[in-house]
C-alpha cells in the first residue's frame, strides 16, 4: 500500500475533523520521521510538543515495554505497585505537595478548574455556584466543551453550545485588563498559557508572568498554568513558568510527560488545594496506571539526564538567529522561547504558509501551520546545531522555490 492508499482510508473511513498534510509515517527515531515509501522527515511539530526526547526514545521504550509485559492497569479502585512511587518522583521534581493523574491535556485542564472552584467554595469562601475564573483570548487548552467555553476561536466553539459558564475573558499580555477582572471578589483563578501556542507562539512581555502572578497573590486568587505544551523544557527551562521564577499554584502538565508514548497527564499543587477534592469526587479508570506511572517518571528523567531544558535554549537561539538571516520577502518576524518558535509568513503570489509546509515536506522536513499565516517550528529537543543548520537550510530553499513559484 502506497500512502495514497493510506489517505483514502482515512478519508473514507475516518471522522473528517483533521486536515493533515499530505505525507504519512510509519517510523520515527529521535527527530527523524520516515513515511512509508521510506522518505526521512526531520520532525519539526514533535507531535506538538509530545515528543520532546524525541521519537522512540530507547530508555522510555523499554521501561513500557517491561511494563506492559507485567501490570497495565488495575482502576484505581485498588492501588498499585507504581502509581505511589511516581507521585513521589514527580512531586519532588517539581516541587509541589500532590500530583494529581489523568490522560489528556483537556482532561488535566477540567481538573484544574475543579480543583479552582471547589478551593474557592470551601477556602475562598465563595458562594457556591458563583466562581469565576479569568482566562485570557487566544487560549488553547483542549476540545471538550468545558474547555471550548474558555475559547474565543470560532473554530473550537462554534456549534458546540451551549457552554459552561463562569469565564471571564481578558485579552492575553494585558495586565491592566487583568487588575480590572481582579477586582471582582467572586474571582477564584487566572488560568494561563505562559506561552500561548495555537494563537501562533505569543509570547508575553517579559515580567507580564511574574506581575500576573503577584496581582493573583494580592487578591488570593489561584494562578494556574497550562504548561501542556510549554513544560517539560520545550521553551529551554523545565516550565516556561520557571524564566519568570514564579511558582503557580496549580501546574497543568501532559503531552511530553510520556515522551509521546501515550496520553499521560497531570496536575500539580499544595496541600491546601488538592485536598479539597475527597475520594470519589473526580478521577479516571485510565489515570495513574502503572504503566503510565512507570512511562512518566521514564519520561521526566530523559529530560534532566539529557539536560534537554539547556539544549533547548541554546539549540532555539541558533534557530532564530539562522532564521532571522534569511533573506526572503516571506518571513515577516520569527518568535519564540527554547523550541517553541513561530514563523509568521507574509503571502506572497497567493502562496501562504501552508504552501511552505508542503514545499517542506517534499524538501524533508515537517511542520504545520497554525491560524493560516504563521508555521510552528517545534523539533525534538534532542537535536544538535549541525541538524539546526541543516534543517534551516530546507526552510530557506523551500520559500525559495515558493517565492519563485
Ligand atoms: C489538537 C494547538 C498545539 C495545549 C494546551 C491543553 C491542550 C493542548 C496548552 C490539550 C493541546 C494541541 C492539541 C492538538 C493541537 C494542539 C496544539 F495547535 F492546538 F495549539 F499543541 F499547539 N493545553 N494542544 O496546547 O491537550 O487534550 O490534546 O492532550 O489536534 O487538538 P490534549
Amino acid at each position: 500500500m502506497h500512502s495514497n492508499d493510506f489517505i483514502e482510508l482515512e478519508e473514507k473511513y475516518g471522522a473528517h475533523n483533521y486536515h493533515p498534510l499530505p505525507v504519512v509515517l510509519a517510523k520515527g527515531e529521535g527527530i527523524y520521521l520516515w513515511d512509508v515509501e521510506g522518505n526521512k522527515y526531520y520532525d519539526f511539530l514533535s507531535a506538538y510538543s509530545a515528543v520532546n526526547q524525541g521519537h522512540c526514545h530507547p530508555k522510555i521504550i523499554n521501561v513500557l515495554i517491561e511494563q506492559a509485559k507485567t501490570l497495565t492497569l488495575t482502576s484505581r479502585a485498588f492501588y498499585n505497585n507504581c502509581l505511589g512511587p511516581y507521585e513521589k518522583y514527580i512531586t519532588e521534581y517539581f516541587g509541589y505537595d500532590k500530583m494529581l493523574p489523568m490522560n489528556s491535556g483537556a482532561e488535566a485542564d477540567e481538573t484544574a478548574l475543579k480543583l479552582c472552584r471547589k478551593w474557592a467554595y470551601e477556602k475562598k469562601g465563595i458562594p457556591e455556584n458563583e466562581a469565576k475564573i479569568i482566562v485570557c483570548l487566544g487560549n488553547f487548552h483542549g476540545r471538550t466543551i468545558t474547555v471550548i467555553s474558555m475559547s474565543n476561536d470560532p473554530d473550537s466553539y462554534k456549534g458546540f453550545g451551549p457552554f459552561t459558564p463562569g469565564f471571564v475573558k481578558i485579552p492575553y499580555n494585558d495586565l491592566t485588563e487583568l487588575e480590572k477582572a481582579l477586582e471582582d471578589p467572586t474571582v477564584a483563578g487566572f488560568l494561563v498559557e505562559p506561552i500561548q501556542g495555537e494563537a501562533g507562539v505569543m509570547v508575553p512581555d517579559e515580567g507580564y508572568l511574574k506581575k500576573a502572578y503577584e496581582m493573583c497573590k494580592a487578591k488570593n486568587v489561584l494562578f494556574i498554568a497550562d504548561e501542556v505544551q510549554t513544560g517539560l523544557c520545550r521553551t529551554g527551562k523545565m516550565l516556561a513558568c520557571d524564566h519568570e521564577e514564579i511558582k503557580p499554584d496549580i501546574v497543568i502538565l501532559g503531552k511530553a510527560l510520556s515522551g509521546g508514548t501515550m496520553p499521560i497527564s497531570a496536575v500539580l499543587a499544595d496541600d491546601e488545594v488538592m485536598l479539597v477534592i475527597k475520594p470519589g469526587e473526580h478521577g479516571s479508570t485510565f489515570g495513574g496506571n502503572p504503566l503510565a506511572s512507570k512511562v512518566a517518571v521514564a519520561s521526566l528523567e530523559v529530560l534532566k539526564e539529557e539536560n534537554l531544558a539547556d539544549n533547548a535554549e541554546n539549540m532555539g537561539k541558533i534557530f532564530r538567529e539562522e532564521v532571522g538571516k534569511i533573506k526572503s520577502e516571506m518571513i515577516e518576524l520569527i518568535r519564540g522561547k527554547g523550541l517553541l518558535n513561530g514563523i509568521v509568513i507574509k503571502p506572497k503570489n497567493g502562496k501562504e504558509a501552508w504552501d511552505v509546509c508542503v514545499k517542506m515536506k517534499e524538501n524533508g522536513l515537517l511542520a504545520k501551520p497554525t491560524h493560516k499565516h504563521i508555521i510552528r517550528f517545534a523539533p525534538p529537543l534532542v537535536i544538535n546545531e549541525e541538524q539546526i543548520r541543516e534543517a534551516v537550510k530546507i526552510i530557506e530553499k523551500s520559500l525559495k522555490q515558493v517565492e519563485e513559484s
